[in-house]
C-alpha cells in the first residue's frame, strides 16, 4: 500500500508547542505579600498557624496527602489523600483510542519538579523540598516541590481539595474522521477526547473520634453508602461523632462535592475493575488496616486482574457506629480545544470537594477570629484603633523584603 508522508517542520521555539511568549513583557503581576510576617510555620513537614495544624507529605506514588489535621487543637480528620489519577481516552487510531493513564503507577510525587517562584505559587510562599528514596541506591532531592502559603485560612472550620489538570494535552494525527473524536487544534493535530477522574481517601476523625455516617438517608450497609455515578447524588452526607453540639445534634463533618465524573470504562470493560473506584462518586467503608488505599500501582501492569480492586471494598458490612473512610471521586470531560494550545488552563478544570462543619460548633467559629472587622456607623472607620483594614497603610508602607529568585531546575529524578 502507500503511505502518506507528512513533514512536520521543527521550528524550534516558534513552535506552536513552544511556552515562549512572543510577545514583549509587561509591567509585574500584583503581588501577595505579609504586613507583618507569615501567620503560619513550616517545620519540617509541620504546618502550623493559629487556627490551623497538620503534617503534609508526598507519596512517591500517591502523590500529596496531609495527616493529623486540627482545627483550634482539635483533630478533624487523620488522613486526607490523593489515591489515583486516571485518563481514559477515545480516537480514530489504535494509539489514540488504546490510551489509559494510570498516574499512580508512573508516579504522582516521583514525578513532581521543583515549583516556580511567583508562577505556580506565591512568590513569598515557603517551598519546601522532597527527599526520596526509590530505584536508587542514594536518596535524591526534588527542590521546591511543595509549597505552602495562607490564601484563605478558612477561620470557619472549612477545608477545601482541589485538583487542577493542566499541562500539554495527549494528542494524535489528524486524518479519517477523527473530528469525531475531539477538534482538531494544529496542522495535523487532533486533540483526542479523555476523561479526567481522581480518587480521594478522606479519613475523618471528627473531634478525634471515629467517625460515622450520617444525615436523612441514614445507611445501613457500604454496599447503601456507595453512590454510583450517574445516580442521583447524595445532597447531604456528613460524618458525625458520637458526641453532640450545644443544641443536641451529633458532631459532624459534611462532604460536599465538585465533580463533573462520568464513568471512566463501561463496567462490562475486562479492564474496568483496574479502577473500580470511578463506579462511584462517593463511598464509605469501614476503615480497616488491610485497606489503606483504593488502587495499586501495579493495576496499570495488569489491569485485568488488578492487585487492588476497589469493589472489593464494599460489601456488606455496616457502617452504622463504626470507623468510616470517605472515598471521593473528582473528575471531568475534557475535550480539548484550541485554547489548550500550547498548555491546558487551569482555569475552570478545577474538581475536588468542601469538608464542612456540619454541627460541629455551636456557631460559625468565624465570629472568634482575629481577623474580624467590626465598625459602627458612629465609629471613625479610618482610625487603626477601630478598624484594622486602616492599619494597613502603615503597616504595608514598605516593599516586602523579597528572597532572591532561584529554581530548583528541571528534572524529574
Ligand atoms: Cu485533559
Amino acid at each position: 500500500g502507500l503511505v502518506n508522508v507528512v513533514l512536520i517542520p521543527d521550528n524550534g521555539t516558534g513552535g506552536s508547542w513552544s511556552l515562549k511568549s512572543q510577545v514583549p513583557r509587561g509591567p509585574s503581576p500584583p503581588l501577595q505579600f505579609h504586613p507583618q510576617g507569615p501567620r503560619f510555620s513550616v517545620q519540617g513537614s509541620q504546618v502550623a498557624s493559629s487556627l490551623w495544624t497538620f503534617s503534609f507529605g508526598l507519596g512517591a506514588f500517591s502523590g500529596p496527602r496531609i495527616f493529623d489535621i486540627r482545627f483550634r487543637g482539635e483533630r478533624l480528620a487523620y488522613e486526607i489523600s490523593l489515591q489515583e489519577a486516571l485518563a481514559i481516552y477515545g480516537g480514530n487510531s489504535p494509539a489514540a483510542l488504546l490510551t489509559r493513564y494510570i498516574d499512580g503507577n508512573f508516579g504522582m510525587g516521583k514525578y513532581s519538579t521543583p515549583l516556580t517562584r511567583g508562577v505556580d505559587c506565591p512568590y513569598l510562599a515557603t517551598y519546601v523540598d522532597w527527599h526520596f528514596l526509590l530505584e536508587s541506591q542514594a536518596p535524591k532531592t526534588i527542590r521546591d516541590a511543595i509549597c505552602v502559603f495562607e490564601q484563605n485560612q478558612d477561620a470557619n472550620g472549612a477545608i477545601e481539595v482541589r485538583l487542577h489538570a493542566t499541562g500539554y494535552i495527549n494528542s494524535a494525527f489528524l486524518f479519517g474522521a477523527a473530528r469525531s473524536y475531539g477538534n482538531q487544534v494544529g496542522e495535523h493535530t487532533l486533540g483526542t477526547v479523555h476523561t479526567h477522574s481522581a480518587h480521594f481517601k478522606v479519613d475523618l476523625d471528627v473531634a478525634g473520634k471515629p467517625s460515622s455516617l450520617a444525615g436523612p438517608q441514614q445507611e445501613k450497609t457500604e454496599e447503601q453508602a456507595a453512590f454510583p455515578l450517574g445516580g442521583t447524588p447524595p445532597r447531604y452526607v456528613y460524618l458525625a461523632s458520637n458526641h453532640s453540639n450545644k443544641w443536641g445534634h451529633p458532631r459532624g463533618y459534611r462532604i460536599q462535592m465538585l465533580s463533573f465524573a462520568g464513568e471512566p470504562l463501561p463496567q462490562n470493560s475486562s479492564m474496568e475493575r483496574a479502577f473500580s473506584w470511578g463506579r462511584y462518586q462517593l463511598a464509605v467503608t469501614r476503615r480497616k488496616e488491610e485497606e489503606p488505599s483504593s488502587t495499586s500501582i501495579y493495576n496499570l501492569n495488569d489491569p485485568w486482574t488488578p492487585t487492588v480492586d476497589f469493589t472489593d471494598f464494599i460489601n456488606n458490612e455496616t457502617v452504622a457506629g463504626q470507623d468510616l473512610v470517605a472515598w471521593v471521586t473528582a473528575g471531568f470531560l475534557h475535550i480539548p480545544h484550541a485554547e489548550d494550545i500550547p498548555n491546558t488552563v487551569t482555569v475552570g478544570n478545577g474538581v475536588g470537594f468542601f469538608l464542612r462543619p456540619y454541627n460541629f460548633f455551636d456557631q460559625d467559629p468565624s465570629f472568634d477570629s482575629p481577623d474580624s472587622v467590626y465598625f459602627r456607623g458612629d465609629q471613625d472607620a479610618g482610625a487603626c484603633e477601630v478598624n484594622p483594614m486602616a492599619c494597613l497603610p502603615q503597616a504595608a508602607a514598605c516593599a516586602p523584603d523579597l528572597p532572591a529568585f532561584s529554581h530548583g531546575g528541571f528534572s524529574h529524578s
